[in-house]
């Protein structure tokens, strides 16, 4: 695609369709910190604590039971690449958020990851409706390097929200940094505004 007519495209809600200072990629780079983590389905849980009524831990078969959605959209990563045109198929967030007890003063929720990942989003932001837990991109499970089995898809943000090996969602009532955040990766992460770093 020529780059100057890809960077006047605008969307259906009239921003550009290519953030400033992003170019597309073809290719889907890997990029995360540390090694991938070995996980196990049969083990696998996804927790939430916090500012919820009741603690929940959910096994990989209650989890996808919660309901399954198809999302399509593009991904940004904060390093300059962006991703068009991505299928994902997964939970959606709202309907794990229906399935647990969270208190009113949870405003902010800290995504966790196995391997200790962390990066932390408004709870609004979640409640998106486009946000949710991918098992599949393009028709196909997820691999190792991009999250299998389970990762957050926030579109609207900067991809290193998106947590891949998902596995705990802790609702504070307070925003905290998460892993980037701390080492200056913008608190919010908005990529039209190019809240990379701050
Ligand atoms: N658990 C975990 N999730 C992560 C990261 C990470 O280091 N660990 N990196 C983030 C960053 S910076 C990006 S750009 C995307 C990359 O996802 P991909 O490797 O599937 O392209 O994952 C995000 N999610
Ligand atoms: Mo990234």
């Amino acid at each position: 695609m020529a780059s100057a007519s890809a960077s006047r495209e605008l969307r259906p809600d009239g921003k550009l369709r290519l953030p400033p200072g992003q170019h597309l990629t073809a290719g889907w780079p890997v990029l995360h910190y540390g090694s991938i983590p070995r996980i196990e389905l049969a083990s696998w849980r996804l927790h939430a604590w916090g500012l919820v009524e009741e603690e929940r831990s959910f096994t990989w078969e209650e989890f996808n039971a919660l309901g399954q959605t198809t999302e399509i959209n593009d991904i940004h990563c904060v390093t300059t690449w962006s991703k068009y045109d991505n299928e994902w198929q997964g939970i959606p967030f709202r309907a794990f958020f229906d399935a647990i007890g969270v208190k009113p003063e949870a405003k902010y929720v800290m995504l966790h990851s196995f391997g200790g990942y962390t990066t932390n989003v408004p709870l609004e932001d979640l409640l998106r409706d486009d946000v949710l837990f991918a098992h599949s991109h393009n028709g196909q499970p997820l691999t190792p390097e991009h999250g299998w089995p389970l990762r957050l898809v926030i579109p609207h943000l900067y991809f290193w929200k998106s947590a891949k090996w998902i596995g705990g969602l802790q609702f504070l009532d307070r925003n905290r940094p998460g892993f980037w955040e701390t080492y200056g990766y913008h608190i919010y992460g908005d990529p039209w505004r190019e809240e990379r770093y701050s």
